[in-house]
């Protein structure tokens, strides 16, 4: 399988991360990559090809402009400000307060554009997305060129970045893009699914009223798991987009036996919509030492997941997610696309 990577996905480098009333060292680092990266050359996964540069429009396709401009000045306008640390959000629009308009001071903006206060913004936040987004769209246009499929080592993560925010180390939805772009190139039908352990409340959210992009998300239960306050079953999509999101909330604990029969009625329901295209959040935090998450697959599931994912025999776009078990994140990943290839 081919693999776009970039060395450069290393430049996003945050000292902070919000975690328990103290500034921990962020879950979502560089090392990340490098284990993902060496693991693919030791089990000869296959090509590793550099991305190509992409401009905006794939991107204001789907996010609006003046949530990209604020991701773009924020850190300028945090320095000019006279902030010591990285930014970080403290206050939020709120049920009492909803935040009709944007403010002009930058705490207030952080918090009109965050839905989590865990994601730091540095110097390299914007251009680390812009690189992200750029991996994601070259695998894709090899997959919707060649047929065969393509996995598109992203970092920053991007399945909990929304129309205009961002949070969970999410700064551009890279799947919501992809998916987008697959569209306009003349794909009808575009089908995400997201097994990453958290529910891509982003990916829901932009293609909520839509019946062209089915979204599918595996993840932990919101009334005990990040992000909380979606990803409930009950959200099934509105107007056209009706019966064209599915949750399956899991309770933490789960283990690969009820995951993966979640999983097969989740390709139940992909078989039955007949995608053109079948798109992977592809996060690995599902795994028992995950150090945020709480379900229990073990390295040798990845290798089922992947194969009951080439069962449904569509061209295939993996995008990397979340996954902070470090050490093991390379063998789990790389699991996953050795069990579809075989
Ligand atoms: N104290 C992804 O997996 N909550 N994002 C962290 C740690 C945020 C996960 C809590 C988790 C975000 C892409
Ligand atoms: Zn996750």
């Amino acid at each position: 399988m081919l693999i776009i990577h970039s060395d450069k996905t290393r430049d996003r480098r945050t000292q902070t991360e919000l975690c328990g009333g103290q500034l921990v060292a962020p879950f979502e680092c560089p090392e990340r990559v490098d284990y993902i990266i060496e693991r693919a050359r030791q089990e000869q996964l296959g090509e590793i090809r550099a991305p190509q540069s992409y401009d905006l429009a794939p991107v204001l396709a789907i996010h609006d402009r003046d949530y990209i401009e604020f991701l773009r000045g924020a850190w300028e306008q945090w320095k000019t400000d006279g902030h010591e640390g990285e930014a970080i959000p403290n206050i939020w629009p709120s049920r009492r307060m909803p935040g009709r308009h944007l403010p002009r001071n930058i705490e207030a903006r952080l918090g009109y554009y965050a839905l989590a206060g865990e994601t730091s913004i540095n110097a390299d936040s914007f251009t680390s997305a812009l690189l992200s987004k750029d991996i994601a769209l070259t695998a894709l246009d090899h997959v919707l060129t060649s047929g065969e499929s393509a996995f598109a080592l992203c970092r920053p993560p991007g399945h909990h970045a929304a129309v205009d925010q961002f949070g969970g180390y999410c700064f551009i939805n890279n799947v919501a893009v992809a998916a987008q772009r697959a569209r306009d190139q003349g794909r009808q039908r575009v089908a995400i699914l997201d097994i990453d352990f958290h529910h891509g409340n982003g990916t829901q959210d932009i293609f909520y009223t839509r019946n062209d992009v089915l979204t599918l998300s595996l993840h932990g239960d919101p009334m005990d798991e990040f992000p909380y306050f979606l990803g409930f079953a009950e959200e099934t999509g509105e107007s056209n987009g009706t019966g064209y999101n599915v949750n399956y909330p899991l309770p933490s604990g789960t283990d690969y036996a009820t995951w993966s029969k979640h999983l097969e009625q989740a390709k139940a329901r992909i078989r039955d919509f007949a995608p053109e295209l079948l798109i992977i959040a592809l996060g690995v935090d599902t795994f028992e030492n995950d150090p945020i998450s709480s379900f229990k697959l073990k390295s040798p599931d990845y290798l089922d997941i992947g194969r009951r994912i080439h069962e449904l025999g569509l061209p295939t776009l993996f995008v990397m997610e979340g996954g902070y078990a470090v050490e093991e994140i390379g063998i789990n990943a790389v699991n996953v696309l050795k069990g579809f290839d075989n």
